[in-house]
Parts: structure tokens; C-alpha cells; sequence
């Protein structure tokens, strides 16, 4: 389908608001959005889930009209408590039309963290009492307008409705080269990172391709990657992961190698960590202002400072990285002396075409990374 005529739809339903966390199986719907649909929606990209639920009740509030919401199945979890607690029938009963990118469908090929959610999201869907259609790569306009005339009969009740689309519901367009003024590559600052630590240091990876990324590093630099945690599913939680084995093994040091759009997704850990000055703990975000892994698009809050925002909640060393010089300055810093230390390191929209994947499972990595760390 194509995502300009799908858009087209939802404003013929009168939707004026459109709110989401961008979707690699969303991806042509999410480009349209930031890049054509221009005037025709309010479009924001707010830092999780739950936060565009919040928006779209907020939307709805104010105009009466209803407001879509996209995501991820992954983002179901964070939308799930605003869903069930405040926008259900039972309590102020919000519509909202939720389009939902199926990633881990039974029966297609797809990594091991969207196994379980793919196959449970139907039945999440039902437990929430949201009727659902999915929309599919041989979905025609006729069919896409039934689905979205059911859609307004729930939506007029003040109840929910999703579209889950399956991965290439959407026509492929050209590729949007999404681009940033930085100009560090996050695969040779993420290689300088792994190069610089030492082999009793614990390094937690955040979802995306930066966790392949420091796995094909470690293996390239280092011969192995079993002191590497990959945080592939769980977007926003590599530091609190991180801070957990800190706190337990304070006799490690542990890296945290988060992503900007990681990091806002639940940025109150910031403020968390900072508070507990856990001196063991380097947390470094790799900012290029956008959700690289999932197709590059802005995360909505670019420019934003994030080693401002770790000062700010306490951490006691922070440095903005703009250069691989001031990257290793940073890190022979950070290497000497044993303080909770935050590195923003500014990086440019881009990936190696042919970037790996791991190659075991999440078990047998869990079971190398445990021996190693000794619990
Ligand atoms: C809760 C949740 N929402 C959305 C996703 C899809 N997703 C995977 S990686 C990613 C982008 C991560 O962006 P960032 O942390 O900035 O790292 P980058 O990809 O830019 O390196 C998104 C949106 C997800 N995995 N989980």
C-alpha cells in the first residue's frame, strides 16, 4: 500500500493529529510523515509510546477529533498503562487509531527480541479490548477503506482500533538519505571505545545497530565479545541495566553505549543514576539526533544536549565529543580515575551496508556473558 494513500485516509477520517516512535516495518509510512506530509498533519515524534499516547489524548481533548498513534508492536508495552488506565471505555473512553508495525509475525524471518511480542500482539490487542485489521502487502485501496470505515464505527464509540501492519504493508520508495552536521562515524568511535578498555571492563549495548555494531568491534578488537551485554529488545533500558551490574560488581567497570533515541525513551534513569553516583559507571550516548536503526528519522528532539541534561542530574563528569582526538582524550580521562562519567559523542547518520548480525542466541550470549562477569 502506498503510505501517501494510506495518509489520505486518515485525514478523509478527519484525523488532524499523528503521533508515533518510528518502525523499520513502518518505515514508508514514517518517511512520508517527516518528509512529505507536510501541512497536512500535526506530526510529533515524542520520546516513547506512552508519551504519544499522552499526546494524542491531549489532542483529542482539545479538537474532539481523533488522533493516530504508530509504533512498533515493542512500543505496546510502554503505551499499555496510559492505554488501559486512562483512554479505555471504562475510564474517560479516548479514540485513538493506533498503526502498528507487526515486527516477530509468525511465519517471517525476523530477530530473536521480536519472537515472543510477534506473537503475542494479537492477543495483547485483545486483552486491551482494541479490535484490530491487518493491513498487508497485497492490502488494495478498496480493502484498506472497509478496514478504515470499521475503524470509524469503534472510534465513534469512544473505543481504539489498530491497523497492524505486516513488514512491506507499505510500498518501498526511495530511500531518504536522513543526514546530520556531525561528522564522527559511530562504527570508528564505537572501534576507539572497545579498543580503549580493558579486558576486565563490562561493556551493555543498546537496541539497534549499535549493539551489532560493538559486537562486531569487540570481535574484530578484542577476538571475542563475551564481556558485552546486548540489550536487543528493551529500547531505553541499556543504562539501568548497566547500573544494576555496576551496584554488583563494583569492582568492574562498566560501560553503557546508549543511543540518543534510547536514552530520551526513559530519560528519568538519567536523573537517577546521576543521583546514586555509581562511580564504576560511563555512560556514553551516541547522538546522531535520529533513530538511525529503524531508517534514520529525527528523533524530535534534535540538538538537545545530553551531556547538559547528565550535569544536570549530577553526574560529576560529562564532556561533549565532537572529534575522534577529544574522544580519546575523553576516554584516557574516564580511564584513570574511577568517577560516574557521561560522554556525548556526536556521530553521523550512517551504517555499513553489510553490517552483521550476532550470531548466537540471546541465551547462549546471556550464558558466556554471566561466566565472564563471574555471577
Ligand atoms: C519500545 C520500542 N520502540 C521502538 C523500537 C524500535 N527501535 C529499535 S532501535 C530504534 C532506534 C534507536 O535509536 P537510537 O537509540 O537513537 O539509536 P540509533 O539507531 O540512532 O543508533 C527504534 C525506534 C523498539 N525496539 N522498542
Amino acid at each position: 500500500m502506498d503510505a501517501g494513500l494510506f495518509a489520505g485516509c486518515l485525514k478523509e477520517m478527519g484525523i488532524g493529529t499523528i503521533t508515533g516512535v518510528p518502525d523499520s516495518a513502518l518505515k514508508q509510512f514514517c518517511n512520508f510523515m517527516n518528509k512529505e506530509a507536510d501541512g497536512m498533519f500535526r506530526h510529533f515524534v515524542p520520546a516513547n509510546e506512552g508519551a504519544a499516547v499522552g499526546i494524542a489524548i491531549g489532542s483529542y481533548l482539545a479538537t474532539g477529533k481523533v488522533p493516530c498513534v504508530y509504533m512498533q508492536n515493542s512500543g505496546l508495552g510502554n503505551a499499555v498503562n496510559p492505554v488501559t488506565s486512562l483512554a479505555n471505555e471504562k475510564v474517560y473512553g479516548i479514540p485513538i487509531l493506533f498503526l502498528i508495525g507487526w515486527r516477530g509475525m509468525p511465519g517471517k524471518k525476523d530477530e530473536p527480541q521480536h519472537k515472543f511480542m510477534g506473537e503475542v500482539t494479537c492477543a495483547m490487542l485483545d486483552v486491551l479490548s482494541i479490535p484490530y485489521a491487518l493491513l498487508k502487502k497485497d492490502t488494495k485501496e478498496d480493502e484498506a477503506r472497509r478496514i478504515f470505515s470499521d475503524a470509524k464505527a469503534c472510534l465513534d464509540a469512544g473505543k481504539q482500533f489498530a491497523v497492524v501492519a505486516e513488514p512491506g504493508a507499505f510500498e518501498m520508495p526511495a530511500a531518504y538519505g536522513y543526514k546530520n552536521s556531525y561528522s564522527l562515524i559511530r562504527e570508528k568511535a564505537i572501534h576507539e571505545i572497545v579498543s580503549g578498555i580493558s579486558e576486565s571492563d563490562i561493556i551493555v549495548s543498546t537496541t539497534g545497530k549499535i549493539s551489532r555494531e560493538v559486537y562486531e568491534q569487540c570481535d574484530i578488537v578484542r577476538g571475542h565479545h563475551k564481556q558485552v551485554f546486548l540489550t536487543v529488545g528493551g529500547m531505553g533500558h541499556a543504562s539501568m541495566i548497566a547500573f544494576g551490574i555496576a551496584k554488583e560488581k563494583p569492582e568492574k567497570r562498566v560501560y553503557c553505549l546508549d543511543g540518543d533515541g534510547a536514552a530520551l525513551m526513559h530519560m528519568g534513569s538519567l536523573a537517577f543514576i546521576g543521583k546514586q553516583k555509581t562511580e564504576n559507571l560511563v555512560h556514553i550516548c551516541l547522538n546522531n539526533d535520529a533513530h538511525e536503526s529503524v531508517g534514520g528519522m529525527p528523533t524530535g528532539c534534535a540538538g538537545f544536549g545530553y551531556a547538559g541534561a547528565a550535569e544536570a542530574c549530577g553526574y560529576p563528569f560529562t564532556e561533549e565529543i565532537w572529534d575522534m582526538d577529544s574522544l580519546r582524550d575523553a576516554m584516557g580521562q574516564v580511564r584513570q580515575e574511577w568517577m560516574l562519567a557521561f560522554l556525548e559523542i556526536k556521530v553521523s547518520i550512517d551504517t555499513r551496508e553489510d553490517l552483521g548480525r550476532p550470531k548466537e542466541t540471546p541465551a547462549e550470549n546471556k550464558k558466556a556473558f554471566m561466566e565472564y562477569l563471574g555471577g
